[in-house]
């Protein structure tokens, strides 16, 4: 008994020296294919260098930052053409291949004195190097061990979003950051930015100044945040908005790993913020309204825009001013939970329905989505809106996200629409995991994380009719009523957003909620916690 004490002893004394690297069949979302040698590795130490193609300049820097944080070691950065012989291995980023057949794709191997990872565009190197990151361990080391692997590995789904409103409750930049670094640890590559609605508006507009002097800011703030109290209000006020130089800097931040983001600004209803900063886009250009204080619809309120020549002006001035912004080929012009009493009910709405031969207050809505999206079609975008945009007759240009149930995005795509899936049960992730009667305050009722892993983007209805190839992919939506800080949105947020990234990456057959689980435990609560993440930890309790 006394030896194996000692034993023991030896060998928790030993572990930080040996820095053993993380399992291979610990990475998450698991990888299409892996192909694991029995023997060999490659030493990766402070002498080992990070070579790289030009294409890969910011992806290889992005690495040695990493990879510094992770293990502390400090890799010198090398260009591929000016590379010299070194004591040292090699972790190489190289661009092409002709294993690289598909977008996003990576190839990781490790053997000889490299690892090399292979991609043909940004996203797949990025994803490559997240893989690699994995199986180095979390703890300052001197040398880590690689052991000799190839994998071959690319995504199942072409969009993989998360998304965030900083509407309800407002972020610090260094916070939407590090909400963009966990989506790029994940392979997620669209952050979809919820940025204007009825309690304000979270982006710099020249053109119209008063959305940021008015419209950014509301007269109070939400205070208490458990189940028991009813939201309470103080009389703060509350908002602000990010810059246009602070959304460059995310735009960059994001694109460096591999992130693209798209931008929302709410139309036609969800309008509040604008018709408090200049009413005459109202129903009631006379009267004056404020900014919302309260959550829920705020249809009854009024929060609608009015089809007149200035409100028309308006949206092509800011959607385009907005457009010039993101790089991403896709904007999101929201179109949910328009009420049409403030149309029905106003003389100027009504007349403009007569006059461009419209069928009704429907038809009215559609009118504002496609004007809208031509304005930004002068931009080189294509527009994405919520599945209300598909009450009247619009063309099948537009893409439609369905936060309602599966069957909106079913019969989206029957009617020849592209398809992101967001169906509230189960990914939205203001909605609860646990049953726990104490836990903090949400809305909606009950997403546990087993739920979202078995979450199946494709309808049995939609494969057996061929129509597969219109669900482009899935996000979870993170609307922020009852989330006030940054901890909350990652209490959110883990480890649903983990069990989801599997989802949207991983082939279909290899999903395992056993194995996930045993990953959960043994690779990605860690990771959480070197993050220092404020994640849920009673997944395994409460579902
Ligand atoms: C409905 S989903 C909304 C949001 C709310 C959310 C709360 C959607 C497009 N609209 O405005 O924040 O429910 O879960």
């Amino acid at each position: 008994k006394q030896s194996l004490c000692s034993l023991t002893l030896i060998l928790f004394l030993f572990i930080p020296f040996l820095a053993l690297p993380q399992s291979v069949s610990d990475i998450t979302p698991t990888p299409v294919q892996v192909n694991q040698k029995r023997r060999g590795h490659v030493a990766i130490n402070r002498e080992a260098q990070i070579v790289y193609d030009a294409q890969f300049a910011d992806q290889a820097a992005y690495l040695e930052e990493m990879l510094a944080a992770q293990t502390g070691l400090r890799l010198a950065l090398q260009p591929n053409n000016r590379q010299k012989n070194t004591a040292g291995n090699r972790i190489r980023l190289l661009f092409g291949g002709r294993a690289i057949t598909k977008a996003e794709m990576y190839t990781l191997t490790v053997s000889g004195k490299d690892v090399i990872i292979r991609a043909k565009d940004t996203g797949g190197m990025v994803y490559g190097i997240q893989t690699l990151l994995q199986l180095f361990p979390l703890e300052q080391v001197a040398e880590v061990e690689i052991p000799n692997v190839e994998i071959k590995d690319y995504p199942r789904f072409s969009y993989r979003g998360m998304h965030l409103d900083v509407v309800r409750h407002m972020f610090p930049l260094e916070f939407i950051k590090k909400y963009i670094d966990y989506l790029a640890f994940h392979k997620f590559n669209t952050f979809h930015w919820h940025l204007t609605d009825d309690q304000g508006w979270r982006i710099e507009i020249e053109s119209y100044p008063k959305l940021n002097t008015i419209g950014s800011w509301r007269e109070a703030t939400l205070i208490g945040h458990f189940k028991d109290q009813p939201a309470r209000y103080d009389s703060t006020r509350y908002g602000g908005y990010y810059t246009k130089d602070e959304v460059r800097e995310v735009i960059r931040y994001a694109a460096v790993r591999g992130i693209s983001i798209i931008p929302e600004i709410d139309i036609p209803g969800h309008s509040r913020a604008t018709i408090a900063a200049y009413p005459e886009f109202s129903t009631r250009p006379d009267t004056t309204w404020n900014v919302a204080t309260t959550w829920g619809m705020y249809n009854r309120q009024n929060n609608v825009l009015q089809p007149n020549p200035a409100t028309f002006k308006f949206l092509e001035k800011v959607f385009q001013e907005v457009a010039e912004l993101f790089p991403a080929p896709y904007f999101h012009l929201g179109g949910d939970e328009c009420s049409k009493m403030w149309w029905k009910a106003d003389p100027v709405s009504q007349q403009f329905i007569q006059d461009h031969n419209l069928k009704d207050e429907k038809g009215l809505q559609t009118y504002f989505v496609e004007q809208v999206a031509g304005y930004l079609a002068a931009k080189g975008k294509k527009v994405i809106g919520w599945h209300e945009i598909l009450e009247g007759d619009l063309d099948t240009s537009t893409l439609i996200m369905n936060w309602g149930g599966e069957k909106e995005g079913i019969a989206a795509a029957m009617r020849g629409h592209q398809v992101i899936m967001a169906p509230g049960k189960p990914l939205y992730f203001d909605h609860y995991q646990s049953k726990d009667p104490l836990d903090s305050l949400a809305i909606h009722g009950y997403n546990p994380l087993d739920a979202v892993y078995a979450f199946e983007p494709v309808p049995d209805t939609l494969r057996k009719l061929n129509l597969d190839r219109f669900i482009v992919g899935a996000q979870a939506n993170v609307w922020t009523e009852y989330i006030g800080s940054p901890a909350k949105v990652e209490y959110m947020v883990f480890p649903r957003m983990t069990a989801l990234s599997e989802v949207l990456w991983s082939p279909r057959h290899k999903r395992d909620y056993q194995d996930f689980k045993r990953r959960l435990e043994q690779a990605i609560i860690p990771r959480y916690e070197y993050w220092g993440a404020a994640y849920f930890r009673n997944f395994e309790q409460w579902t």
